[in-house]
């Protein structure tokens, strides 16, 4: 048996809080089922993808009324994408449903990702396995991967598995591409009249699986609590030897959602939001200027040091970068499959690509440091998205700030000293243990799912409401995933996908960094916001993200 930590051995005897009516018991629930939904966008190219799973209702569980189906119901798991805190309680709420329901119900753990379903590669968990994970982060209960499922050949490749495993349903956990799979896999299932329902569970630190009906993708809270107290401590060191900035690049691929949170959390000196640069059409040299005014006026006030936060999909957002990554991205679909391609030196494959991109492309590529050309070129992960966890922008960044300052010393408007140091934090977050918060309402959203197969419904998202409130007062309940979905352009073609939430530039969280960040950029308003705490006072323990608190606010003053 693993050692564990004293705390982990604490943590395993946490019993996680459920979501209002699923309290009473999964026999004991009652499901009501509201108006007819759409798609947020491309209604009539979704409505033809999904004919199946289109257009249900939204469902919600009551409080009480026996009404669910007992009967026995083998169920399979998949957990997708990247890793987010809080994965293996929705596992073990998944698992105390089905087993409460009936005791004979199994659950099957598909390993490393939806790969495992096509490959039939599972785990039965049991009591032992499941009670060593509970409250704990990480995904290594199973393995998480990020294959994409939309070939016939896969789909019929899982029917096989899920026949011999006598499996009725599967629970996706993943973000907007794996709960687009998810929706893909339902949609096939039910035109083949299999009698097998896909349900999905809204996972990702970086906040952008979230609408009017998810509040909050789980992992986020544990992770932007993570990131915010690394920042605290290195807040306090700069503030101790007072001779570095700290560039620090935050993980979330696409929308600033943690940057903007851990930002709110610890109030550093420069944060960039990328969805910002975007509307305001920033480019590069105009981020670099607005970084090195800063770091000036601070230093004319005799203090060289300060942290600044870097989202890590701020590159997609400068407008020049976007067009040129759309572009690179096409031509890579096409020279990826291309053997010749592969055989070319770096230099060779720059001067290639360089031909083939428009003017004003080809010279801001020319103009980028060889490592982040190389970084540009890096493998797409298989839904076509750049890896920008592996794109060093943070060190771009130092460099071109560096040259400024030069530029400004020689000017007479800069007369500070700049020494750097660059941070990445991305992994340190995804597998922390699970929050108070993260650990509810991550058993909630498993024993919830649960409840969706119980009521016969596929192609559904696991929804928790009402999160902001005590656990008693959450509103469990379903959202079609067609009713999310949209279409984007990925390796070159249309497809349909759940749509990306990006942070709102006239919403309450944007708002709340745009009235105070002048302020936190010429003084020193560090917070410190420590480690999470999981006993103790409920004011520390159990408080969510300034995120949800602030959107559920304003949710609340629209009603
Ligand atoms: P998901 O969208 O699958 O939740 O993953 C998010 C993420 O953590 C991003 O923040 C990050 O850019 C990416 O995964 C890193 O991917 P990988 O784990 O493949 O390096």
């Amino acid at each position: 048996m693993r050692e564990i930590s004293p705390l982990q051995k604490e943590r395993q005897n946490y019993q996680p809080k459920l979501a209002g009516a699923l309290a009473n018991g999964i026999n004991n629930i009652k499901l009501a089922l509201g108006e007819k939904t759409s798609s947020v966008a491309n209604q009539e190219e979704i409505k033809e993808l999904f004919p199946n799973v289109f257009s249900k209702p939204i469902a919600k569980f009551d409080t009480v009324g026996a009404d669910l189906s007992t009967e026995v119901k083998n169920v399979g798991v998949i957990l997708s994408g990247g890793q987010a805190p809080g994965g293996h309680n929705v596992i073990a709420g998944l698992y105390d449903a089905l087993k409460t329901a009936n005791k004979e119900n199994k659950l099957f753990g598909f390993l490393g990702g939806p790969s495992g379903i096509v490959d039939g590669k599972y785990l039965e968990i049991t009591d032992e396995i499941m009670d060593n994970y509970r409250n704990t982060g990480g995904f290594d209960i199973i393995g998480s991967g990020r294959t994409k499922l939309e070939e016939e050949k896969q789909f019929e490749k899982a029917l096989e598995v899920c026949k011999s495993l006598n499996i009725k349903a599967i629970v996706i956990i993943g973000g907007d591409d794996s709960n687009t799979n998810a929706c893909l896999l339902a949609e096939w299932m039910a035109k083949n009249n299999t009698g097998i329902n896909v349900i999905g569970c809204p996972k990702t630190i970086d906040g952008d699986l979230k609408n009017d009906q998810i509040e909050i993708s789980f992992g986020f809270d544990t992770a932007t609590k993570t990131y915010a107290e690394l920042i605290g401590n290195i807040q306090r060191d700069a503030n101790s030897a007072k001779k570095y900035w700290h560039f620090i690049k935050l993980m979330g691929r696409s929308a600033s959602h943690v940057c903007l949170e851990v930002a709110l959390q610890t109030q550093p000196n420069i944060t960039l939001i990328g969805e910002e640069v975007e509307a305001k059409k920033q480019s590069l040299d105009e981020i670099v200027s607005y970084m090195a005014s800063i770091i000036a006026l601070r230093a004319s006030k005799g203090k060289n040091f300060g942290i600044a936060l870097i989202p890590e999909g701020l590159i997609e957002f400068i407008p020049e970068m976007k067009v040129m990554i759309a572009a690179l991205n096409d031509l890579l679909a096409v020279l990826e499959k291309d053997a010749t391609y592969q055989e070319l030196t770096q230099e060779q494959k720059y001067t290639l690509i360089v031909s083939k991109l428009d003017e004003a492309s080809a010279k801001l590529f020319n103009s980028l440091p060889s490592a982040i050309k190389a970084q540009l070129l890096m493998d797409r992960d298989p839904h076509g998205n750049v890896q920008v966890s592996k794109i060093e922008t943070e060190k771009l960044l130092i460099e071109m700030v560096a040259q400024k300052l030069e530029k400004m010393k020689k000017e007479g408007t800069y007369t500070g000293k700049f020494a750097d140091q660059a941070h990445f934090f991305g992994y340190e977050g995804r597998c922390a243990a699970p929050s108070n918060f993260d650990a509810d309402y991550c058993y909630s959203l498993g024993y919830n799912a649960f409840a969706l197969i119980q009521s016969g419904l596929t192609g559904y998202l696991s929804s928790i409401k009402n999160t902001t409130k005590p656990a008693s007062e959450w509103v469990a309940g379903g959202v079609p995933l067609t009713m999310m979905m949209n279409m984007e352009r990925r390796h070159g073609e249309m497809k349909p996908v759940i749509k990306k939430a990006l942070v709102e530039l006239d919403g309450p969280v944007f708002k709340a960094l745009e009235a105070k960040r002048q302020k936190w950029a010429e003084n020193d308003c560090f917070i410190f916001p420590g480690a999470i705490q999981y006993f103790g006072p409920s004011c520390v323990c159990d408080v969510t993200t300034i995120t949800l608190q602030l959107e559920q606010e304003k949710a609340l003053v629209n009603v």
